[in-house]
């Protein structure tokens, strides 16, 4: 398999806005590979979960494990698949937070949720079936060895799930609807409603690269606070940017009088408070025997982002 850009598997690629940019088109095109065609029966679910899944987000996760992967010495063909799987319970996670039940959003990725464009129905066997999907993915994935598909099905479970993952964290976030909470609170929710997926793509780069456990631990850490340092940027442009920008309805949070690190701090310290998680990013980053521009960037990017 040739990937279109040199910049993917290019070790000294150092500038995060490039990498995403060739990351993206060698994502999309294995995404393509892997979700059933429209034309497949059973049509209609094969066509909400393509609505959803090449609807124009980020893929700011399987970008975060290949450029971990890539700062290992793995070849961009062995972390491909596992990148995409990301991506499926990434946009499993979207479609099915925006449901009436959950935050009843009508504007997903610039476009009509898949509930909204489908029916409900569809777009939670969408969810359900792009979950499921992500985990085949990496378990038939044959460039890597057994046992390492075991262990990244293990952490791509973990983070998705219960009781520190995900779903834990969108539990504990439908809970905090009714109530007040504090920061530290906060920011148990964010770790693992946002980070814990983060965290994982980091985690699972490194792991398919054959990093050791010195080197995953200060990966680990780079990615937690990389993980809070997009879920502050994001709560601060639900209330800064528009919803041409975002491709979602801002300005929910502060509706619905949502828990946000605006809310509880303030925009001024909120944006302080950024600085600080950035850099202890970016100092996790020192810890590594390695190249770490490319990660440095990210983190630079992740802190400047206006979408
Ligand atoms: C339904 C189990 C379940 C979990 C939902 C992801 C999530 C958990 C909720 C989405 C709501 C939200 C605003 C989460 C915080 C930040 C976040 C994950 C934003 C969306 O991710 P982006 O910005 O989106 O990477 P794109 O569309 O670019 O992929």
């Amino acid at each position: 398999m040739m990937f279109q850009s040199s910049v993917l598997n290019n070790p000294i690629a150092t500038d995060a806005r490039q990498f995403f940019i060739s990351c993206r088109r060698a994502i999309d095109a294995e995404l393509d590979r892997l979700i059933p065609k429209e034309s497949e029966i059973p049509h209609r679910i094969h066509s909400a979960i393509r609505w959803s899944v090449f609807a124009g987000g980020k893929r700011f996760r399987p970008a975060l494990l290949l450029a971990v992967g890539q700062t290992f010495g793995a070849d961009a063909e062995d972390l491909l698949r596992t990148a995409c799987a990301l991506e499926m319970i990434h946009t499993y996670s979207l479609i099915h937070d925006d449901l009436p039940s959950m935050d009843d959003d009508e504007l997903r990725r610039g476009r009509e949720t898949c509930h909204v464009k489908f029916d409900e129905a569809t777009a939670i066997l969408a969810g359900d079936a792009l979950q499921t999907l992500a985990f085949q993915t990496i378990a038939e994935d044959e460039k890597l060895a057994p046992e390492l598909r075991i262990r990244l099905v293990a952490e791509v479970a973990r983070a998705s799930g219960i009781p520190d993952g995900m779903v834990a964290g969108q539990a504990l976030d439908l809970e905090a609807e009714s109530r007040d909470v504090n920061g530290d609170e906060l920011e148990t929710i964010h770790h693992r409603k946002t980070g814990a997926l983060i965290r994982a793509a980091a985690r699972c780069g490194a792991m398919i690269a054959g990093a050791n456990e010195d080197e995953l631990a200060p990966i680990t850490s780079y990615a937690t606070n990389l993980g809070l340092l997009f879920q502050i940027t994001d709560d601060l442009l639900d209330v800064t940017a528009t919803a041409e920008d975002l491709g979602k309805t801002p300005g929910k949070d502060a509706r619905a009088q949502k828990a946000t690190f605006p809310a509880l701090y303030g925009i001024e310290a909120t944006r302080a408070q950024l600085m600080t998680v950035h850099t202890e990013a970016c100092s996790a980053l020192e810890r590594l025997e390695r190249e770490t521009q490319l990660l440095q960037s990210i983190a630079d990017f992740i802190l400047q982002r206006e979408v």
